[in-house]
């Protein structure tokens, strides 16, 4: 923490972004008398460059928002919208007793279940997960919402997941976005882009909605959803017909091509561009274009993959990318998710001792489980009530457990359906180490000011909760609940992060963001670590696992006649999933409440930009505003997810409850295809 001189009379202290986005800002925060006055990007970061998306510059409305929770509350009885203000030490006197209680009658903590996620990312948050683990063996929500199929893709044929530092883009001489949305959702990367272009690289982006990403493209490829399997193996066979391929990396560096081959020879290129609705010219370009350049950096976004068929359509990507030789190549390559900075303890450690419900799951499994019994849940950094599939027919399983508790720093829908809500902090009101899934830095976030009214951190949340244990039941509980943030960080770093960092202490972070010493360009040594040591077309995991080999076309799920749309759920520009879209300024702005229509299909039944229709399918009906678009297809309705805070629209209540094929090898549970949801659209009656 630092003052700026006395002329400019403001303390200004380091901070990190902590939201599920692919950038993890680092950020400068100005504060006099205890209130931070302005936020900014850190300039000192390369990657951040001294700024912030909309979202970011806007959080002094979430930090100082009217309703942010104040203190903890209990609701009697749940649902009734009865809360009462209660003492800490109330909370969680009823809290542990619950725990112990439930333990006394289990003989186990079976029963106590935790549904933690993405609210915040920083490290301090494992915290959480530290305090159950000190019990013994509880029930615990896994997996993930975002990449899972596109992890086990990548380790399939790679053997492992990373990426190139995203300053590549800006050394490669194509650039292909296929299914991501950086222009939303990874804005600091934009930069690296528009430079690639100006010198001359070609952006291709390959969505079945015109984005604005796809919008600063020279090419872009408007593809049916859930086909990008067909296109990229139209792709492949072009290659291969027209030896349009590197034979010296399939040669050298590859394990199973002449598996491949004979696949790719047997499919029919007609079939296969008129199931991805690619013309077969283009996709001779495309291909043309691909090989004549191996400095070609991939971005395979996680919208590609939230389909049914999500990690062999990634598999069938990387196919192309290995045959035309971009894979370690300078400004090029395969470019999913970097997971090569999570190296901290608590991310390293093997999951053993807890019983574990797929993320994909959940509603299920509060009633399917026995032995004993889901009984009471633990909501954190959670909006499970907007956020996941089909939450109608979850909160029906919620209302019969017997005690929730919900730590958030707003009434949420899902905190409305709480015994207990505890208020938290935001990251401004306490310490942390944040990494991020894309860009290389790893950062220290410090307090700028006090906790919020009565809030408390997650971590001191399990502190005060491991201390009522104990005292109750001595021993119960292994969580140290005398230590302070700084031992927590302490025991989380360990020498791999030291080497990656070139630092010999985490408190060197406190001086500003450190760039981790990896080399810029993923798999340049072209040393996989797959069991062949190459990059595998043919994977025998696969295979053990139940999965074709190699990138087989794989048919997704298809509109039908009474459901003759897709409803695409994309990430909104003002939010980050459930955050944000109650910012006032940013509400105002955003317009992700309404449904995105084709102009032809609105012509052909009468709707206009404003008219209020009725979108549905078999999980139930919602009314929503039009927006008419050239940007959508005519089979596709286009709306951002997220919570809505003052149209009460939940659009999730359409979203199936679909696996994606992959997810189980690298994340414990298939991820979720929200994006293979049909729905029926007619005017709304009066
Ligand atoms: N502003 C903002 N930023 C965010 C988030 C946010 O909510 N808002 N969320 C963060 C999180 S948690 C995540 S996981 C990431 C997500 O980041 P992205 O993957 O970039 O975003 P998505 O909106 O999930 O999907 C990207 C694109 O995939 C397209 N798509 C859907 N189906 C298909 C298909 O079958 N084929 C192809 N080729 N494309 C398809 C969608 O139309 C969409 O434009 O962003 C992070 N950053
Ligand atoms: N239809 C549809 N649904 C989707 C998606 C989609 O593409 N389409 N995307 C999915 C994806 S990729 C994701 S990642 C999920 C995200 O969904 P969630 O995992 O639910 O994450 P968020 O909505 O970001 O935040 C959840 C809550 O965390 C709270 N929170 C913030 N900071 C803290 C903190 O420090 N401590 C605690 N205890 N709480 C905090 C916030 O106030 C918020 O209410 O949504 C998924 N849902
Ligand atoms: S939401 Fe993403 S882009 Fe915006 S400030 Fe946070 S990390 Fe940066
Ligand atoms: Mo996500």
């Amino acid at each position: 923490m630092y003052v700026v001189n006395q002329t400019h009379p403001y303390t200004v202290t380091r901070h990190v972004c902590p939201r599920n986005c692919y950038d993890a800002c680092s950020m400068l925060a100005y504060s006099r008398n205890g209130i931070i006055e302005k936020v900014e990007g850190d300039p000192a970061n390369a990657y951040t460059n001294g700024k912030l998306c909309s979202k970011g510059y806007s959080y002094l409305g979430s930090v100082y928002h009217r309703d942010r929770l104040k203190h903890p509350m209990i609701q009697i009885p749940r649902g009734s919208g009865n809360w009462k203000r209660i003492s800490w030490d109330e909370a969680i006197d009823l809290i542990s007793d619950k725990i112990l209680t439930l333990h006394d009658r289990t003989h186990s903590n079976l029963s106590l279940c935790l549904n933690k996620y993405s609210g915040n990312m920083g490290l301090m948050h494992l915290t959480t997960e530290a305090l159950f683990d000190s019990i013994g063996a509880t029930t615990r929500v896994v997996g993930s919402p975002c990449w899972s199929a596109g992890l086990d893709a990548q380790y399939y044929d790679f053997g492992a997941n990373t990426a190139s530092d995203p300053s590549e883009i800006e050394r490669a001489k194509c650039v292909i976005l296929w299914g991501a949305n950086p222009a939303w959702t990874a804005i600091h990367s934009l930069p690296y882009i528009y430079k690639a272009q100006e010198n001359g690289a070609k952006v291709i982006v390959i969505d079945p909605v015109r984005t604005i990403t796809a919008k600063k493209a020279d090419i872009y490829i408007q593809i049916a959803p859930s086909t990008d399997g067909a296109l990229a193996l139209a792709i492949a066979k072009v290659l291969l017909n027209n030896n349009l391929y590197d034979h010296d990396f399939v040669t050298k560096y590859s394990h199973g091509w002449p598996i491949f081959k004979d696949y790719l020879e047997s499919l029919d290129l007609d079939e296969l561009c008129t199931e991805c609705e690619v013309a077969s010219a283009v996709v001779h370009d495309l291909a043309a274009t691909l090989a004549a350049c191996k400095q070609s950096f991939f971005w395979l976004g996680f919208g590609l993959q939230r389909h049914s068929n999500g990690g062999q359509n990634i598999r069938a990507i990387q196919a192309i990318a290995a045959m035309i030789g971009a894979i370690g190549e300078p400004g090029g390559g395969v470019n999913f998710a970097s997971m090569s900075t999570w190296l901290f303890n608590a991310q390293k450690r093997p999951e053993t001792q807890n019983r574990l419900i797929p993320i994909n799951q959940f509603t299920h499994a509060l009633h399917s489980q026995t032995e004993p019994p889901i009984k009471m849940l633990w909501i954190a950094c959670r909006n499970i009530l907007t956020q996941d599939p089909a939450p109608q027919e979850l909160k029906l399983e919620l209302e019969k457990l017997e005690f929730i508790v919900t730590v958030d720093q707003f009434m949420t829908p899902t905190a409305e359906c709480a015994d207990i809500v505890l208020p938290t902090t935001t990251f401004f009101e306490e310490e942390d180490i944040v990494t991020s899934y894309w860009q290389q830095y790893i950062s220290y976030n410090e307090k700028a000011i006090e906790n919020y009214e009565e809030s408390k951190s997650d971590f001191e949340i399990s502190k005060q909760l491991s201390q009522a244990l104990n005292r109750k039941r001595p021993g119960f509980s292994t969580f140290n609940a005398s230590s302070t943030p700084h031992d927590f960080i302490e025991n989380e770093f360990n020498e791999d992060i030291y080497r990656l960092l070139g630092i010999v202490h985490w408190s060197e972070l406190q001086n500003g963001s450190k760039k981790v010493k990896l080399a810029a360009v993923a798999w340049a040594d072209k040393q996989f670590k797959t069991e062949s040591k190459k990059f595998e077309f043919y994977s025998n995991t696969a295979l053990a696992d139940g999965f074709p080999p190699f990138a087989t076309f794989t048919k997704g799920k298809r509109t039908s006649k009474e459901l003759p749309f897709w409803l695409l759920t994309t990430h909104a520009q003002f939010g980050l999933n459930s955050q944000f879209q109650n910012i006032e300024g940013l509400a105002d702005v955003d317009r992700a409440e309404l449904v995105y229509i084709n102009p032809t299909v609105a012509l052909e039944n009468d709707f206009t930009t404003g008219s209020t229709v009725t979108i549905y399918n078999d999980l139930g009906e919602i009314d929503v505003h039009v927006a008419v678009s050239s940007d959508i297809p005519e089979d596709v309705l286009l709306f951002h997810q997220g919570w809505h805070k003052n149209s009460q629209i939940t659009i999730n209540q359409l979203i199936p409850s679909v696996s994606t094929d992959m997810g189980k090898k690298t994340t414990m549970s298939q991820g979720i295809a929200y994006y293979d949801a049909f729905v029926a659209i007619r005017k709304r009656e009066r």
